[in-house]
């Protein structure tokens, strides 16, 4: 397989709710969507996940179109690969930059399996072909609107709560959703909000029994995070530490977390997250598929993902219309009311993409062959 086209497209949509996050609050997305495409003109379609500043980890939309620009896609235009498997190694001398190495990789995975004519998710050796689902509910203005949110999702069938947590949003917080929704499978995002100082208030939140608390130390420590798991009883699930397999080893060895999120942009894509799966499953560590607010063809990449064996927890992967107006894809992605999806039938990410709708939103594109 030769990759002879790589479309980068930069589309703008806003939030159908703001988004916050201990590092802020996010109204709109900047998305920079990928098209590869081969001499036959097989086509395949990718997301890159960076946010539009670089706060949740270095990489960002501006960041990012000019390292796929300049840098990644000129390394993969025209090479001969025997398989998408490959893509990585050919971006192997640039360092980090891995949701940006994402967007073009998870795109040839689409282009290969719609060429082999088999849904993504078997093409990556998926087994589970219903996925359980949960929601990510950001910090809100108001308890009152918290808990209007979380009543919301539980009716819609959603397996599993996760709050937004920060130092001005965490005890109290947590308490009163918990004397509200009572035994809810319930847990807490703290985006590296805390430091090892703050290990008395942790120890006090052992009680309201939470599945886990997520990322609550540096976004790039392990050490801490495994000295603070050796004093508390709530599992302690890494996101922006692991962005890579030796990463997964070394903080499952370090007993930093007992449960890892993986983001396909943030460990560089499709087979990056291939072997990550296979180190937790090894080690008995539970992973699920966390989310980047992504649009549709995002999201379908999550699912194809969320369907590989380890996948053993609810993911932040939920119906389209929780974050846009008008996706991207058709059909949107839909969540059963056992707060499932289930996975496509159709080739490649098995959604079709709406390109008219993408024209309409484009902010900037770029052909580079
Ligand atoms: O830490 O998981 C996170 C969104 C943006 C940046 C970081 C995170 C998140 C989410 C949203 O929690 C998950 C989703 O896409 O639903
Ligand atoms: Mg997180």
């Amino acid at each position: 397989m030769i990759i002879k086209l790589i479309e980068l497209v930069e589309i703008k949509m806003p939030l159908v709710s703001f988004f916050e996050t201990s590092f802020g609050r996010t109204y709109e997305r900047r998305i920079i969507l990928t098209r590869v495409a081969d001499k036959e003109n097989n086509e395949g379609w990718g997301e890159c996940t960076a946010g539009e500043t670089p706060s949740y980890c270095e990489e960002w939309t501006d960041g990012c179109w000019s390292v796929l620009r300049e840098i990644l896609a000129p390394m993969v235009l025209d090479k001969e690969i025997e398989s998408a498997s490959q893509v990585w190694d050919l971006m192997k001398q640039v360092r980090g930059n891995r949701m940006a190495k994402a967007a073009i990789e998870t795109a040839v995975w689409d282009l290969e399996a719609k060429k082999l004519n088999v849904p993504l998710w078997k093409h990556l050796g998926g087994t589970n072909r219903e996925i359980a689902c949960g929601v990510s509910i950001g910090i809100q203005d108001s308890v009152e609107q918290l808990f209007r949110k979380i009543q919301t999702e539980l009716d819609v069938g959603y397996k599993r709560i996760k709050i937004k947590i920060a130092p001005h949003w965490d005890f109290e917080i947590i308490r009163q959703v918990r004397e509200k929704f009572g035994n809810i499978l319930l847990m807490g995002d703290a985006n590296s909000a805390y430091s090892l100082s703050d290990i008395d208030l942790f120890k006090r939140m052992d009680a309201f029994c939470l599945m886990m608390f997520e990322q609550p130390l540096a976004h790039d420590d392990m050490l801490d995070h495994s000295k603070l798991q050796r004093e508390i009883e709530t599992p302690i699930c890494l996101d922006e530490s692991i962005r890579s397999p030796e990463d997964a080893r070394k903080a499952i060895e370090l007993g930093a977390c007992k449960i890892i999120n993986v983001k396909l942009g943030r460990v560089g894509g499709h087979a990056q997250t291939r072997l990550v799966e296979t180190i937790a499953r090894e080690n008995s560590i539970p992973i699920w598929c966390g989310g980047m607010l992504e649009s549709g063809i995002g999201r379908a990449h999550n699912i194809a993902m969320s369907t590989l064996k380890g996948f053993t927890l609810p993911g932040d992967v939920s119906a389209s219309k929780r974050y846009w107006h008008e996706d991207i894809i058709e059909p949107e992605v839909l969540v059963t009311e056992n707060g499932t999806i289930i996975a496509p039938v159709k080739a490649g990410i098995g959604f079709e993409v709406k390109r008219e709708r993408i024209d309409k939103i484009t902010v900037r594109k770029k052909e580079l062959k």
